[in-house]
């Protein structure tokens, strides 16, 4: 059984949150989560590097002791400091915390003198009104738990592609190694590769239902078993991620795929057609006054409706159905296409590998340039370049493409837009880039107006190639800052300036409501992985399937370009 970056981080963030109520000191806090902060975001499995016996003290950020730790977690599972801390505080506190009003202090407060252990407990207290009778509480704090309790229950939690896809995978290998069981598939908004999933959705062929069944509730993350049958069950994995998994006949199955994979608008769509040709369409197949027509193949469904097979990306009920009807769906970008990254930082700023190491990395993956656009001075909690230190970097840049054969160094620079919409660095030292990536740090609070009127006037300096992350926004954690995105695509398109499709999971920005509006708009996308460390440049595949589900093609993304013509692009009119 291995045990996923996820899983670390989770147990990581778990016991700071417990060391946090306990009043622990906060240099010990701050290290288990930065060390669950830096597994999460490797691309790598940790524990296959824990197998191979690879020092993990070596990655950056990770001591000792904390490698250690990670160790006996990988081999055993568990985590001894996190057990022993688990006998001196109720670990259902941590749920607490989960509402915006409550740090580990009212948590602790609320534990020592009402005995509140859970989010229902806590409920009980507010409604009653002993809550807000706490020192340092009041009414209105209590009236803000009961909202975020409210919020808390509607929303529920919705798990981050990139974590659902490690999830995702280890789980169909291992169904996929069982007897009797073929075409195992993750469906629903998972293979729509939505940026977020509610649930997995796993659809398999197998004629030994109960067989299959007993082994998927055996599966070692499964923590609780909602509902068992010979057909169709529901677990709870340890990360609190639901899973269902149906069990269909062969020819059954391209029906159920689609079925499974939705979205539901589309479906609707697709069975509503059916009809209009005198079909029956369910999960069982399509039929014709209770015949079986189809349903072996996903593309025998749609051919069967007179329609092309539809991309899973596409399958939202937003013209994707028509297009296919009039043969005129986009033929979507894929991995292959891409020819290189254009935003990766390297250990001069806040990344973690070399210019060298990250060259090399770029070149592994059979690309034929890299971009390095390390930040400028403003952000400095990435200490950003000056001036002076990028022009180094720059030198630097030359010696390594006089030295390396199979890839080429573009030089560029992250470069932040400041309050007032200029650059942060001078147009002297931009000029000898061969491209910027231009993003807002700082001042995300600007009214929509504003930080329109901010972004275009960045775009008005001629050194200004690529806006970096649109919207700012970090999925689950913070919201796009405000900005007029159609009136930066008109001013974009005019420039000859281009769209990041920032590729980092967390952010996924342009988000998916604007990436066809680029399109329409005539204005090119970067998919860049905005890499930290080598791993990170894996996430362009991430990028890729985000870029798909816009109806982006190869021609509406600079990155696919050889670097003679990609040169042309990044020059402005
Ligand atoms: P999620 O899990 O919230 O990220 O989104 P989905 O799309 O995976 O939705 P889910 O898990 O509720 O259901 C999986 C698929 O099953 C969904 O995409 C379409 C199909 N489906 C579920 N319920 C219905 C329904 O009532 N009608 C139709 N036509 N399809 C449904
Ligand atoms: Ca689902
Ligand atoms: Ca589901
Ligand atoms: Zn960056």
């Amino acid at each position: 059984m291995t045990v996923h970056n996820a899983e670390i981080a989770r147990q990581f963030n778990l016991l700071a949150d417990l060391l946090e109520i306990e009043d622990a000191n906060p240099f010990r806090v701050r290290a288990y989560r930065n060390a669950a902060r830096i597994v999460e975001g490797m691309a790598h499995s940790v524990a296959e590097m824990v197998e191979r016996g690879e020092d993990l003290s070596e990655i950056y950020g990770i001591g000792e002791d904390l490698a250690r730790k990670i160790e006996e977690l990988v081999k055993t599972g568990e985590l001894s400091a996190l057990q022993d801390e688990e006998k001196r505080v109720p670990v259902q506190l941590t749920e607490l915390m989960r509402i915006d009003q409550l740090g580990p202090r009212r948590v602790k407060q609320l534990y020592r003198e009402l005995g509140i252990k859970t989010l229902a407990d806590l409920s009980r207290a507010a409604k009653a009104g002993k809550v807000q009778e706490l020192e340092g509480f009041g009414e209105k704090t209590e009236a803000k738990i009961l909202a975020g309790l409210e919020q808390l229950t509607s929303s529920g939690r919705r798990t981050k592609l990139s974590e659902a896809t490690e999830i995702a995978e280890s789980l169909a290998d291992y169904l996929r190694g069982l007897e009797g069981i073929s075409k195992v598939t993750v469906a629903g908004s998972y293979r729509r590769r939505k940026e977020t999933v509610g649930d997995l959705d796993l659809l398999a062929v197998t004629e030994d239902g109960a067989q299959v069944m007993n082994r998927f509730v055996d599966y070692p993350e499964v923590e609780e078993v909602v509902s068992k049958g010979t057909t169709r069950s529901t677990v709870r994995l340890r990360t609190g991620l639901q899973v269902d998994l149906r069990l269909v006949p062969g020819r059954s199955y391209g029906a159920a795929l689609c079925y499974f994979t939705g979205s539901k608008a589309h479906n609707v769509e697709i069975r509503t057609r059916a009809a209009q040709r005198g079909l029956k369409l369910n999960e069982y197949g399509l039929f014709k006054d209770n015949e079986y027509v189809a349903g072996r193949t996903e593309k025998s469904v749609y051919e069967q409706v007179g329609l092309a097979y539809i991309e899973p990306e596409l399958r939202e009920n937003t013209g994707e159905v028509e297009a296919a009807e009039a043969g005129q769906l986009p033929e979507l970008v894929t991995m292959d296409d891409i020819r290189g990254d254009l935003h990766a930082h390297t250990n001069a700023t806040d990344g973690h590998a070399t210019l060298r190491e990250m060259a090399r990395a770029a070149a592994d993956r059979g690309y034929e340039y890299l971009a390095i656009t390390d930040h400028s001075k403003r952000v400095t909690m990435a200490r950003g370049l000056d001036e002076k230190r990028l022009r180094k970097q720059l030198e630097s840049i030359d010696a390594l493409n006089d030295e390396l054969r199979d890839i080429t160094l573009l030089k560029g620079c992250e470069v932040d837009i400041l309050e007032d919409g200029q650059l942060d660095l001078p147009d002297s030292v931009l000029e000898e880039l061969d491209l910027t990536v231009c993003s807002v740090h700082y001042h995300r609070e600007l009214s929509r107006k504003k930080q329109t009127e901010r972004i275009i006037r960045a775009m008005d300096d001629p050194c200004f190639t690529i806006l970096g992350h649109p919207t700012g926004r970090l999925i689950n954690e913070r919201e796009p800052y405000e900005v007029d995105m159609e009136a930066l695509m008109e001013e974009a398109a005019e420039r000859g300036c281009h769209m990041e499709l920032n590729a980092q999971p967390s952010r996924f920005d342009l988000i998916d409501a604007h990436r066809r509006m680029a399109r329409d708009m005539g204005v090119k996308v970067a998919i860049c992985t905005d890499a930290h460390s080598t791993d990170n440049l894996d996430y362009m595949r991430f990028g890729v399937e985000q870029a798909r589900r816009g109806w982006l093609t190869a021609d509406d993304i600079i990155n696919t370009r050889r670097l003679p013509a990609l040169r042309k692009l990044l020059r402005r009119a």
